[in-house]
């Protein structure tokens, strides 16, 4: 039984054909539904497009998608195969190579012209992406030809998703103390001014258990604030205790905070306030980027450590500038964490000892990001006809 999920569900007809149809196939955890989500809020609030937004497990949205009022310019509806009975929008973007319903792409082939299809890849920082963003696809099945968007970090790809205005929204709110101190007691946050901040959300990794070991043997105080999701499972095995939010835990220099799972624009504020973030996937990954602070990737996992090289080629760029020894270092973090290798204190010690050489190295990394064309702006240029 498909039951559209529209902002205003009484509403049976669609909105004016709206400029893009956004596909999204929830695989598993958060990152798939976060990316396409924050795109189709690029989408609509940076450039005025009415965005269909296609999900097939929209739940996974309620999780991420500020509470209340609804987004402006997004029609968030189920997709489930009988739903997809509308005119195709101008712009049709399959996002991580979903697969399109088969009657809506005989849909877009019965257009004139037909919609612009836009296959939104993985982000990745290898030099091959460069190579393949733009390429055409020719579709034989319904003759229509389907071109790859790739994103990423050099201006011969697609760029990274950002507002237009998070620089300033970001560093507004850092400068704004009442509005910092009253966002974050909303999640449950009440920084120590005395304590090193951290965030944790990751895979389950052995590494947890070291870097709670770490914290705790710190010379200075350290607030850990991890929002419910992997991480807590194998820090609560760890500390030999239940973990759930609201719950705080010391040891020794450390206090363990556990929140609630907020929503995208309440986890920007936690990435915004730590000194480090430990991030996963692609959508915290790339929004702890630009927090402009500290960050710990943990890629996700592939067999036979096919995800590593992408590891790699992202600590070559994201290292460009930093002294060697420092370089190194948190190449030996990200290695061990993203292992079985596992880091060790002294892993962790080390890369603390390096936090005010890295903090000024992720400003200078982040605003040398945000000088190029964010995503949606490019996907936009992209989507336009051939002169
Ligand atoms: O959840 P993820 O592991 O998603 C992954 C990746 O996207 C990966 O590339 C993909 O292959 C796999 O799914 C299928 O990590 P990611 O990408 O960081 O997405 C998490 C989303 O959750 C992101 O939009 C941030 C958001 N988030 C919240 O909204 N509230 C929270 O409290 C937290 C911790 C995260």
């Amino acid at each position: 039984m498909s039951h559209p999920v529209t902002q205003d569900s009484s509403r049976k007809r669609s909105l004016p054909r709206p400029e893009a149809d956004l596909f999204c196939r929830v695989i598993d955890n958060f990152g798939d539904i976060g990316v396409c989500w924050r795109l189709a809020r690029c989408l609509a609030r940076d450039h005025g497009w009415h965005v269909r937004l296609w999900v097939d497990a929209p739940d996974a949205l309620t999780r991420i998608k500020p509470h209340g009022a609804a987004e402006p310019g997004i029609e968030v509806l189920h997709w489930t195969d009988d739903a997809t009975t509308c005119v195709p929008a101008g712009c049709v973007i399959e996002a991580f190579a979903c697969d399109l319903p088969p009657a809506f792409v005989t849909a877009m082939a019965a257009q004139h012209p037909p919609p612009r299809w836009i296959n939104l890849e993985y982000l990745s920082a290898e030099d091959w992406v460069e190579d393949c963003h733009g390429l055409p696809s020719h579709d034989a099945a319904s003759g229509l030809t389907k071109r790859f968007f790739f994103p990423g970090f050099t201006a011969r790809t697609g760029g990274l998703l950002r507002e237009r205005d998070l620089p300033a929204q970001r560093d507004a709110w850092l400068a704004d103390t009442a509005a910092r101190k009253r966002d974050l007691a909303r999640l449950g946050v009440t920084v120590d001014g005395g304590a090193l901040q951290l965030s944790l959300f990751s895979y389950e990794s052995p590494s947890i258990a070291t870097l709670i070991d770490a914290l705790a043997a710190h010379a200075q105080p350290v607030q850990l604030w991890v929002p419910e999701s992997r991480s807590l499972t194998v820090a609560a095995e760890a500390l030999g205790r239940a973990l759930r939010a609201g719950d705080v835990v010391r040891r020794g220099a450390l206090s363990l905070h556990v929140l609630a799972f907020m929503d995208q624009d309440d986890y920007d504020h936690l990435l915004w306030q730590c000194d480090l973030n430990i991030v996963r996937g692609e959508d915290s990954f790339v929004r702890a980027q630009w927090a402009a602070r500290p960050m710990l990737w943990h890629i996700y996992p592939q067999d036979a450590g096919a995800h590593l090289p992408k590891l790699d080629a992202f600590l070559d760029r994201h290292a460009e500038g930093l002294p060697d020894e420092v370089a190194t270092r948190l190449r030996a973090l990200h290695r061990g964490w993203n292992s079985a290798a596992a880091v060790s204190v002294e892993d962790w010690q080390a890369v603390l000892g390096d936090l005010p050489r890295l903090v000024s190295h992720a400003r200078w990394r982040a605003a040398m990001l945000a000088a190029q064309d964010d995503l949606a702006t490019q996907l936009v240029m992209f989507n336009q006809p051939p002169i």
